[in-house]
C-alpha cells in the first residue's frame, strides 16, 4: 500500500520535474525496494499470477543484442529474495519424564519464518534418526490421529495460524508438510508439540531421536 503512495507522488512531480529518480528508501518499520516517476500503476493478482505494472514509465522494456539484455523500468527491479526460519532451541526434554502409562509426555519447539516469497512458503519436518531407545527399539508411531495416554505412541501436535493439520501425527524419513501459507510474511510462528505415551508392554529404556526442520520459501 505505501509503495502506491510513493507511485502517485511521482506523477506529480512529473510535470514539473521531468527527470527519472529512483532510489531504495528504509525506516526501522519498512523497507521500499524500488520506485519510480510515473503517471500510475497497479498490482494484480489472480489464482495463477501476481503481476505489478507502471503507466507512463520512461524507456520501459527489454533491450537485447546478441551478447546482452537489459531490463529497464519500474516492472525490471526485482526485490532480493529473502527467507529465514529460526528455532526455539535445539533440544527437547519430554516432560513428565520418565514416560508413565498415566499421562502424555510433550515437549514444544516453535519455529518462526519469515519471507518475503510471492506466494509463501513451505515448511516440513524429517525424522533423521528414529525415536527409539539405547537398544534400537522404537517407540511406535501415532496412527489413529491421538497420542494417548496408556497406549505407546510416538507423534507430533502443531499450533499456529500457518499449521497443516490439527490432530497427532507421526514423522518419519519422509518429509511431512507441518506449515504452509501462500503470501509472504513476516514472523509467522508454528508450535511443534512433541507428543510420547508408553504402555505397559513398552520396553524400558532411555529414548531419543532427531528431526530436520526444513523451510522453502515459494518464489
Ligand atoms: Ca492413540
Amino acid at each position: 500500500m505505501r509503495l502506491s503512495v510513493w507511485v502517485v507522488i511521482g506523477g506529480i512531480l512529473l510535470v514539473a520535474l521531468p527527470i527519472t529518480v529512483w532510489a531504495e528508501s528504509s525506516s526501522t518499520s519498512y523497507k521500499l525496494w524500488g520506485n519510480t516517476l510515473s503517471s500510475g500503476g497497479a498490482y494484480s493478482t489472480s489464482t495463477n499470477y501476481r503481476s505489478q505494472a507502471a503507466i507512463g514509465d520512461f524507456s520501459s522494456g527489454p533491450l537485447s543484442s546478441a551478447n546482452y539484455r537489459m531490463d529497464v523500468g519500474f516492472e525490471a527491479i526485482t526485490e532480493e529474495p529473502r527467507l529465514s526460519m529460526s528455532l526455539s532451541g535445539t533440544s527437547i526434554a519430554l516432560s513428565p519424564a520418565p514416560l508413565t502409562t498415566a499421562a502424555v509426555s510433550t515437549g514444544a519447539q516453535s519455529i518462526t519464518v519469515s519471507t518475503n516469497a510471492d506466494f509463501g512458503y513451505t515448511l516440513t519436518v524429517t525424522e533423521t534418526a528414529v525415536f527409539s531407545n539405547q537398544y534400537a527399539v522404537p517407540l511406535a508411531d501415532v496412527a489413529d490421529g491421538t497420542v494417548s495416554a496408556g497406549s505407546e505412541e510416538f507423534g507430533i501436535g502443531l499450533t499456529g495460524s500457518d499449521r497443516a493439520f490439527t490432530d497427532d501425527r507421526s514423522v518419519s524419513a519422509t518429509p511431512r508438510t507441518i506449515a504452509t501459507r501462500t503470501d509472504w510474511t513476516t514472523g509467522v510462528v508454528t508450535t511443534v508439540t512433541f507428543k510420547g505415551a508408553v504402555s505397559s508392554t513398552t520396553p524400558a529404556g532411555q529414548y531419543s531421536g532427531t528431526v530436520a526442520f526444513i523451510a522453502t520459501g515459494n518464489f
